[in-house]
């Protein structure tokens, strides 16, 4: 959640755009869970308050920590290592102090806050600790831990200098679920290699207990996603924005947080590369590229920000008209109405991660397309591409392989491409997001009549 200034001054909270915050808004409002959560900003704590029928406990961080265990271990640590580290990860002691120092203060909270016996389900690489620090302080809790982003395989993990502290960590939990089979394989092999612990299956033994690994890939709100895209405000938006656009035959979209595992730069000199090769014309297709304002005080993230923004420069500055530009780029955060209306405006999107743990910006995409088809290029390196085998699939770091599915994309005929959406589309109704956490949290052994606290 982040604290915003509206314009008449008053302050309210909102949900902050991300992958983890859209997929557990749905689950806490239906458990009416509570929220413990980092309050953004580096201000002083707020009272625990309630929003949209969930309780939210906010846990405070000072300017120094935002730097050291956020910006530092979090996200200039851990992010590039377990995404196969298509950026060199940096490593310092005193981000790895911060790391703990937070991860305790998280644990306390959760352990303040959770009733005899209660379920705590702890969400994502900032917070890999907390799982054994709770366990310390309250043994009565059935813990989950879910990892969003991939878990790296062995050798890249023993990178990390404080790597058997990271898995004895996750190894608090009863439950420890990925997005992948995959990534679940790796994490018990590691249990193995690093502290030769046994296992059995998806099962390792610690200290007596059995801690379970799985897979439990997320998935999005469908219904609400269907509904939102089918509303007729944003229906006339889509076609408004074509014509914007100037009514050109392909509209090209992508959509992500600026991160240099989001492949944006390909995806931009792929296209660049049709246009010089005649093989698209500007006017025909135009590209838009949401690129939501992400991280920007990691230098990782300010590097890409000038590389991306140099290649839509080249782009325009090469093949632009004046008053049609190529590459239409937006470096700002648009609207949930204006997103689903932006998505069914696009005859093509394309998502081309170089590494993703699952990626929701597919599956929305999907759902937003009602029955007019559409095409969707995949990165395989997407944790999606295991479910969303009709798309058209790519090797990110191949770009011949890009620009062979942006073309094959554009020229399939309608009747293919509205046989391959529904297909996933059927997919996406029964495997949402609701599915998603009941089939984590039945394995965890959670019945019905008990509210889970969220962490
Ligand atoms: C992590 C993992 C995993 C983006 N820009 C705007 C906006 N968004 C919303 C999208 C989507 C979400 O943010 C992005 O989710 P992704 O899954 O694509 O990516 P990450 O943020 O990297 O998420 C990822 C996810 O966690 C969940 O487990 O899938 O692999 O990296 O929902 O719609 N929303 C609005 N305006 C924007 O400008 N309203």
């Amino acid at each position: 959640m982040d604290e915003v200034t509206l314009p008449s001054g008053e302050r309210q909270w909102r949900p902050s755009p991300g992958g983890l915050v859209t997929a557990l808004h749905p689950v806490l409002t239906e458990h009416r869970g509570t929220w413990i959560g980092w309050a953004g900003g580096d201000g002083p704590a707020h009272e625990p308050f309630e929003l949209e029928g969930i309780n939210i406990h906010p846990v405070p961080l000072s300017a120094d920590e935002l730097e050291r265990y956020y910006e530092g271990q979090s996200n200039a640590t851990i992010w590039p290592l377990y995404h196969d580290a298509v950026e060199t990860p940096v490593y310092k002691r005193r981000w790895r102090d911060s790391y703990r120092a937070v991860n305790q203060r998280f644990a306390e909270a959760a352990a303040d806050v959770a009733a005899e016996g209660a379920t705590v389900w702890v969400q994502d690489y900032q917070l890999q600790l907390v799982p054994a620090m709770l366990r310390e302080m309250r043994p009565d809790l059935r813990i989950g831990f879910f990892l969003h982003i991939p878990f790296p395989p062995i050798e890249l993990f023993m990178q990390m200098p404080f790597r058997a502290e990271i898995l004895r960590g996750l190894l608090g939990a009863d439950l420890v679920g990925f997005q992948q089979r995959l990534a679940a394989q790796n994490f018990v092999r590691l249990a193995r290699h690093l502290l030769g612990l046994r296992y059995e299956g998806q099962s390792i033994q610690v200290d007596g207990r059995k801690v379970k690994a799985g897979a439990f890939p997320i998935s999005i709100d469908t219904k609400e996603m269907e509904r939102l895209a089918a509303d007729p405000s944003v229906q006339a938006r889509a076609k408004q924005i074509r014509a914007e656009l100037g009514d050109p035959k392909t509209v090209i979209l992508g959509v992500d947080r600026l991160d240099y595992t989001k492949g944006i730069e390909l995806r931009l000199k792929a296209f660049r590369e049709l246009l010089a090769d005649g093989k698209l014309n500007v006017g025909d297709a135009v590209m838009v590229q949401v690129a939501t304002p992400s991280r920007e005080r990691v230098e990782h993230y300010q590097t890409l920000r000038v590389k991306v923004e140099r290649e839509v420069g080249r782009i325009n500055g090469e093949f632009g008209k004046v008053g049609t530009p190529a590459v239409h780029y937006l470096h700002q955060s648009v609207s949930k109405q204006e997103l689903a209306a932006m998505y069914a405006a696009a005859d093509v999107m394309m998502v081309t991660p170089l590494r993703d743990g699952m990626n929701l910006v597919a599956k929305e995409y999907i759902a937003c397309r009602g029955d007019t088809g559409g095409a969707l290029i995949l990165s395989e390196f997407a944790g999606a591409a295991t479910e969303l085998r009709q798309s058209f699939l790519c090797n990110p770091h191949d770009p011949d392989g890009v620009k062979d599915a942006l073309l094959r994309a554009i020229s399939a005929e309608p009747a293919e491409l509205k046989r391959r959406m529904r297909v996933m589309q059927r997919h996406l109704r029964t495997h949402d997001v609701a599915r998603w956490a009941r089939t984590f949290l039945d394995e965890l052994g959670v019945d019905d009549t008990e509210k889970p606290q969220d962490d």
